[in-house]
């Protein structure tokens, strides 16, 4: 095998954010900007010489092209062995699977998650650990400095790869595994649900779903799973085709971005069940016929409704939930007796808990929702709990919900979006709200503000510390706001407001969750002085 020493010169935007380093395909596209980070992650990750690694994508544009790429600086750098999903395809919690069923010392995931695809949309390289999980702020920290004096890389010069051709290919010395990317997660998931008793209720003929995998990774998945081994009827998954460019569509399942599929439930043809994951597959929105099961009810009650799964009748470790999602879950944890520990946004940050069997179940407001069967969030297998859940209990998931509400409460929750597209400003807005922290209470005490913080973490396994992870104004006795940056996008700088107001009240529990914590908007608007900073007089976006 040829190998080439090429020099390069540093690029300085190489800082991974929430999950990955994230970027326009454009940026990705520039010489040697692939290269250099590859190079960066195989020096700071220490891998030995016999290292495999698990390789696969979303397929979105510029996927195949990356993996190319990527499986020449490994070779480069001296690993010979490499699985990398069919065509390049892997969903992230399959990846995240097969890195740990497989040995490997690692992963290289090519994903921007939910956001859009095609020559002019963004492209995405995680990097995880062989624990599955992503790699630690620490270990993306020293990748990001290593990237700022990088001077040269290694490639290899090899052939046409067969990424098309399931088997095993010897190359040039190079041993390279192309394989099914469903295969494995699909006997994970038999493992850990009913799959009889799902199967008699889709196969029934009287129970319908709709599962819309958005063009992106999760439509073999879901093919495969829910219509050919569940027997769910042909066409129950929809836009089940991993385009390119996703079909155009922003494949984040969420309400706005999956607003058609909330219409169809909300109509008379409305099917039982329907779900919407993400680009990669690692995200989920649950609904049932009339509503929509917010992400952070959905972990409380598969936190709460367990033990009718028999992957979890063990019990539950614990759970977690990342700092900005709802208090819903909590409630759960205490009343069976279990702890739930508080993280900052990201799922590397639950992956320590996960090791060290300190949790069972995590999830965030972000629409993501997991378990210890992987070191990532995972859509289809949360569309798969509830399913195993309607299929165990006889109920509709309107009914479960409403029984969860009257039991432990219901947290009325709201997140809005400002797309700022000044970073400074946006940065000055925190930094304000930052410094007035002390202050609030007795300034806002009319208002209700009774505490606020910013929210800093020391990981309770290996006690590394993130500090600065938004900001937390407890309003009342009952309503919390918190605002953070968002360390996903590409271009601007998004603020993200928290709002939440848990009640008992019977009579406002059923009311919709915008008109409960308008007041709170009002409030963080006030408090953050948005319209001062930004000239925005209203949310780009609310979910
Ligand atoms: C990623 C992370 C999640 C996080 C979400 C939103 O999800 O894995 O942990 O909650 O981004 O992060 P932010 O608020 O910083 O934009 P994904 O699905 O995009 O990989």
């Amino acid at each position: 095998m040829q190998v080439t020493t090429v020099k390069t010169h540093a690029f300085t935007d190489q800082r991974p954010g929430t999950a990955g380093l994230r970027r326009k395909v454009s940026v990705f596209r520039q010489a040697h900007y692939l290269e250099n980070f590859l190079q960066c992650v195989l020096h700071e990750a220490d891998l030995p010489a016999d290292a495999r690694i698990v390789i696969g994508g979303d397929g979105r544009f510029f996927n195949d092209a990356a993996i190319r790429t990527a499986i020449a600086v490994l070779a480069g750098n001296g690993i010979r062995d490499i699985i990398v999903g069919h065509n390049g395809l892997l969903s992230t919690p399959a990846a995240s699977h097969l890195i740990r069923a497989s040995g490997a010392a690692g992963g290289l995931l090519f994903t921007a998650s939910h956001n859009p695809a095609g020559p002019e949309g963004d492209f995405g390289i995680k990097y995880n650990t062989a624990s599955g999980g992503q790699a630690p702020e620490s270990l993306t920290e020293r990748i990001h400095r290593r990237s700022l004096t990088i001077s040269e890389y290694r490639i290899a010069q090899l052939p046409e790869l067969p990424l098309a051709r399931i088997g095993q290919h010897e190359i040039d010395g190079l041993r390279l595994q192309v394989v099914d990317p469903v295969d494995d997660y699909a006997t994970l998931m038999q493992g850990l649900f009913d799959f009889d008793r799902i199967s008699a209720l889709l196969r029934g003929g009287r129970f319908r779903l709709c599962f819309d995998a958005m063009n992106a990774v999760t439509g073999p998945y879901a093919r495969r799973i829910l219509e050919r081994t569940l027997g769910a009827p042909p066409g129950s998954v929809v836009r089940a085709e991993p385009l390119a460019d996703f079909g155009g569509l922003h494949p984040d399942p969420n309400p706005v971005d999956a607003a058609d599929l909330v219409d169809l439930m909300a109509g008379s043809e409305a099917p039982d069940f329907a779900a919407a994951s993400d680009g990669d597959g690692d995200r989920n929105m649950i609904l049932g016929r009339g509503c929509m099961v917010h992400p952070c009810d959905s972990l409380a009650v598969l936190a709460a409704l367990h033990g009718h799964i028999p992957g979890y009748r063990g019990g539950l470790a614990g759970v977690a939930r990342s700092m900005p999602t709802s208090r819903a879950i909590d409630r759960v944890a205490a009343a069976q007796g279990i702890d739930c520990h508080v993280t900052p946004t990201g799922w590397r940050f639950f992956c320590n808990l996960l090791e060290a069997d300190m949790i069972t179940l995590c999830g965030e407001e972000s629409f993501g929702t997991s378990s210890s069967h992987a070191r990532e969030k995972d859509g289809l297998w949360a569309v798969l709990f509830w399913l195993d859940l309607l299929a165990a209990t006889g109920e509709s998931v309107s009914a479960l919900l409403s029984a969860h509400w009257r039991t432990f409460g219901r947290d009325h929750y709201l997140r809005q979006d400002y797309f700022i597209a000044d970073t400074d400003q946006a940065q000055a807005l925190v930094d304000g709200l930052s410094h007035a922290c002390r202050e609030m209470p007795g300034a806002w005490r009319k208002a209700g503000v009774r505490a606020a913080s910013e929210f800093d973490y020391t990981d309770p396994v290996d006690g590394s510390q993130s500090c600065a992870q938004g900001i937390e104004v407890h309003v009342g006795a009952d309503a919390r706001i918190v605002f953070r940056l968002s360390g996903t996008g590409t271009q601007g700088a998004t603020l993200r407001v928290y709002l939440e107001r848990a009640t008992q009240d019977a009579a406002l529990i059923p009311q919709p969750s915008q008109s409960v914590v308008e007041p709170l908007a009002r409030l963080a608007r006030e408090l953050s002085r948005i319209e001062y900073f930004t000239r925005l007089t209203r949310p780009s976006y609310s979910i």
